[in-house]
């Protein structure tokens, strides 16, 4: 299906869920004005022509991979289990939404790797990415595809096992099950259009894309200044997580100290600013940074 000309740009989102409010979060950090109409399915933009699509998760791959919407948020375990041909091509992962799909059977129940699937009934709703696994395991085994409440099929005696999304296992505690198998690592990523993004709108995407990944890239990032030791350089710069040649300038009037200033990728604990000032750094400022490009 080709989709028809356009006036707008358009990004499809998560309606409502636990992508959607992330997904407009990060459209607002990127500097987009989003105008909350009485249109739920289409909220534009008002300081670029941009649109946001606002549809069903499942309903994203489709949308970007047919050219309906140009880029589009949503979770891998989605993007993967969608079957299209060409698919949506992934432009970055996003940080936000991360979660696991695993198989998990009840508490107690043997489990000696893949193998000891074979001839299970697994309840789940993903039977492409399932099916896939099983594959690649050489494992035979009946798959059950349910629309949701997956984590009851066991107790029902539907399944045997199943194989669902988990983020802190509480769901899978609370209906006696356990974890046996990782398929996939999930987390929401920016995917677009697998065709060349329309003329006038091409520069736009891009610099869409630049801002996402600043956005994305100073979640976490902080900008760490101190004093230190001269002679201490070369091990401050070890212990600061991430960070590329901090810029070193002189301290008035002080010979053997410098001002060392880094911007940070990882998380900055407690534990790392202990080991810079028995490193001898003093004066340690740790601030977070708002915009990176
Ligand atoms: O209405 P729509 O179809 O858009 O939404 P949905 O109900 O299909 O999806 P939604 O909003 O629940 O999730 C959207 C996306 O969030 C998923 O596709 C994943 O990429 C991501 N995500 C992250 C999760 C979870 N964490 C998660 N824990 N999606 C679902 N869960 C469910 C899981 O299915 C299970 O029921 O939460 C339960 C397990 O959570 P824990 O914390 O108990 O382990
Ligand atoms: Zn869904």
């Amino acid at each position: 299906m080709s989709s028809l000309p356009r006036t707008r740009l358009v990004i499809a989102i998560q309606k409502s869920g636990r992508l959607a409010d992330k997904s407009l979060e990060l459209v607002s950090s990127a500097g987009l004005r989003v105008v909350k109409g009485a249109n739920e399915l289409l909220y534009r933009v008002e300081n670029y022509p941009i649109d946001l699509l606002r549809v069903r998760d499942d309903d994203i791959p489709t949308f970007v991979a047919d050219g309906v919407a140009d880029l589009g948020i949503v979770g891998r375990n989605v993007l993967e289990e969608a079957a299209h041909d060409p698919p949506p091509e992934v432009i970055m992962p996003l940080g936000f939404g991360r979660c696991e799909l695993k198989i998990a059977a009840p508490e107690g129940a043997p489990f000696d790797g893949p193998a000891s699937l074979a001839g299970m009934r697994i309840a789940t709703t993903y039977p492409n990415l399932l099916s896939a696994y099983l594959a690649r395991n050489g494992v035979s085994a009946e798959i059950v595809t349910m629309k949701g409440a997956v984590e009851v099929a066991p107790r029902l005696k539907l399944a045997n096992a199943i194989c669902d999304l988990v983020s802190t296992g509480a769901t899978l505690e609370a209906n006696g099950l356990a974890a046996v198998a990782t398929i996939l690592r999930s987390e929401a990523l920016l995917i677009r259009a697998p065709h060349p993004i329309g003329g006038e709108f091409a520069p736009l995407a891009d610099s869409i894309v630049q801002r996402f990944r600043g956005v994305t890239a100073s979640q976490g990032a902080k900008y760490v200044m101190m004093n230190a030791p001269r002679a201490a350089l070369a091990r401050i710069t070890d212990i600061l997580p991430g960070a590329d040649a901090p810029t070193v300038t002189p301290l008035a009037g002080v010979e053997d100290r410098v001002a060392v200033h880094a911007v940070c990728q990882e998380s900055v604990f407690w534990e790392t600013l202990e080991r810079l000032k028995a490193a001898g750094a003093s004066a340690i400022l740790v601030l977070p940074i708002e915009k990176m490009m």
